[in-house]
């Protein structure tokens, strides 16, 4: 038994042309399938492990010491680039809506006060990390974070990320990171956000 990489639910040529299929397909096929084989390997031996990524996620202490810092790395690594693909949709873009669409209103005032603090949280973050659109204790928040960590091992309920290590653009924007977050907001998929708020709030 080991950790799989989820299929996409669309072609790397289906986010063009706002994100290139040569920058998703390396992304995917390269970083984030490196990160699963490496997961594996350091748990092979280990057959107790919960293959629930999450739960590994938010529980290292099932993974024997010597090797929980690699399986940090690795776990969280693998646990943000799923939900980064499935934060990216061809039908994307636009506006949330139902429950989440009311809650951020509520909680950062409006939709263009929030996508300016995720923005914000994107352009910022310095060198390898993620934007994070997260649930914690009932409110919405943006934060960032740097390499593995996710906003799961702080308890709270992640619905959308935006990878900005340069791996996640380079190849079609170089150093125009700006470029790359504006680009996101075409793509970006609420239904898919819009899920996981659902089951966080039920
Ligand atoms: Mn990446």
């Amino acid at each position: 038994m080991s950790f799989t990489q989820d299929k996409l639910s669309y072609d790397f040529n289906e986010l063009a042309p706002h994100f290139e299929a040569s920058v998703l397909e390396i992304h995917y096929t390269k970083h984030h399938a490196g990160y699963i084989s490496k997961l594996n390997a350091a748990l092979e031996g280990t057959p107790q492990i919960d293959l629930e990524l999450e739960n590994l996620v938010k529980d290292l202490s099932v993974v024997p010491e010597a090797k929980r810092a690699a399986v940090k790395k690795l776990a969280g690594q693998h646990y943000n680039h799923d939900l980064y693909w499935k934060s990216l949709s061809p039908q994307g873009g636009g506006l949330p809506s139902g429950d989440l669409a009311a809650a951020i209103e509520k909680d950062f005032g409006s939709f263009e006060k929030f996508k300016e603090a995720f923005n914000n949280a994107a352009a910022t973050q310095f060198g390898s990390g993620w934007a994070w659109l997260s649930l914690n204790n009932g409110k919405l928040e943006v934060t960032s974070s740097g390499n593995e960590d996710t906003p799961l091992m702080d308890g709270a309920s992640p619905l959308l990320t935006l990878d900005v290590w340069e791996h996640a653009y380079y190849l079609q924007f170089q150093n125009r990171r700006p470029d790359f977050i504006n680009a996101f907001w075409n793509v970006v998929n609420w239904e898919h956000a819009s899920l996981l708020f659902d089951k966080a709030t039920k």
